[in-house]
């Protein structure tokens, strides 16, 4: 029996917010779970504070599994990200604090590692087709292996994936929503162009990934996946939203390029016919939204049966904490396949210290007990929550769209 006597929220916002849970043990020992929503940080942070953390005080830390069941079915509520989110944040901070009893990094207790580093990919990105593969370049020459492709799109003033900070892109920049303007019509010719520039100046020794963000109908992206065939890339990631399973029928029927999806699931149910029906390749539902590495497991083990491989999600809306277990899960999984990778500012990195690292293209979870991830609860209280959404998208005709 190692007791919880202690558990409570801290948000912070060290260039963007942060929900982290931090639970207390009677013998001393304390986990970490990231619990961030982004643009719904607080609805989490309520969710765990008013009614989950009252239940914790006094339970056996030890016992992961029953107190995931706990919270799943005591809740009655099932499923939802701010649920999930929150059970996420228990479950990592609990198997955090079991690794450490055990003197062990987090991976040990999953099985071991499968290999020996982490393969990520980055987000190259610029206005034109030429300022994203100059980014691309330069992301090759900081070592990585893959690199995500996205540019502007000529006759659009925004879009998804473009930034001007081109190491830490931010989507959720105000308090209330900005607001992007979208045209299929015009997007579709301009990955195919992005890809062709990027072969040309990059050779086939790199992985390139794009993600076209939920804005394709199941035809389009099938249009889409075969105009980048002959540039082979490793992913086209969330295609069409995912919500209609079904629609990725269509999608493979016509393509081979690989399809990714998943980074707004948070359970296996949002991907069990994607899944069985092997209409995906890459599902990307990672630790905090997903319900932890105890809900996590079993979508990966589902996915192996199916041979689908792991994609997860990593922007930098995903804390150093969710990082730092993902990389533990990463290392094991038998099915890895590849963990996207957005830089943290340095001040986050400051706030949450950890034993990651990158190197060569890969990063490492490190061999500190636990999954190696920190809080400077002092720094954390100097920057305050503010209020930050992501923003809404609206067709050339005003009709809102997906984001
Ligand atoms: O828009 O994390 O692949 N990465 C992404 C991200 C998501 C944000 C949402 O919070 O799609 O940029
Ligand atoms: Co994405």
């Amino acid at each position: 029996m190692l007791k919880i006597t202690g558990a409570r929220v801290v948000v912070t916002c060290p260039g963007r917010n942060f929900v982290t849970l931090k639970i207390e043990t009677a013998g001393g020992l304390h986990g970490l779970g990231d619990a961030t929503l982004n643009g719904r940080e607080l609805a989490v942070a309520s969710y765990l504070t008013d009614h989950v953390i009252p239940n914790l005080i006094g339970r056996d830390a030890h016992r992961i599994e029953d107190i995931w069941q706990f919270l799943y079915r005591g809740a009655y509520w099932r499923r939802g990200p701010v649920t999930m989110s929150a059970i996420a944040a228990v479950d990592v901070a609990l198997w955090d604090i079991k690794a450490k009893a055990a003197g062990m990094p987090l991976y040990q207790l999953l099985g071991g590692a499968s290999r020996t580093g982490v393969m990520v990919y980055g987000h190259a990105n610029g206005e034109t087709v030429e300022q994203a593969v100059e980014q691309a370049l330069r992301y090759r020459e900081m070592g990585y292996k893959a690199i995500r492709l996205q540019a502007g799109v000529p006759g659009l003033p925004s879009t998804y994936g473009v930034s001007k900070d081109k190491l830490f892109y931010e989507p959720a920049d105000a308090a209330l929503p900005t607001e992007n303007v979208w045209s299929t019509a015009k997007y579709l010719p301009t990955a195919p162009r992005l890809f062709e520039a990027a072969r040309e100046a990059l050779g086939w020794d790199v992985h390139l990934l794009h993600d076209a963000h939920h804005r394709l109908t199941p035809i389009e992206a099938a249009r889409l996946g075969r105009d980048l065939e002959p540039y082979r890339p490793f992913w086209l990631e969330d295609a069409t939203p995912a919500e209609n399973q079904a629609a990725f029928r269509q999608i493979r029927a016509h393509t081979t390029t690989p399809l990714a999806v998943g980074e707004v699931f948070n359970t296996v149910w949002d991907a069990k016919q994607l899944i069985e029906e092997q209409l995906i390749d890459y599902i990307r539902t990672t630790i905090v939204h997903g319900g932890g590495i105890s809900h996590l497991r079993r979508i990966a083990h589902l996915a192996e049966l199916n041979n689908v491989k792991t994609g997860f999600h990593g922007a930098t809306d995903l804390s150093p904490v969710c990082m730092g277990a993902a990389l533990h899960f990463d290392l094991w999984v038998p099915n890895f396949g590849i963990q996207e990778y957005m830089r943290h500012t340095p001040e986050t990195d400051a706030v949450f210290p950890h034993a990651y690292r990158f190197e060569a293209g890969e990063l490492h979870p490190g061999e500190a007990a636990g999954h190696g991830v920190d809080i400077d609860e002092a720094l954390a209280a100097k920057y305050p929550y503010r209020p930050a959404q992501l923003p809404v998208n609206r067709l050339e005709d005003g009709t809102l769209f997906n984001w």
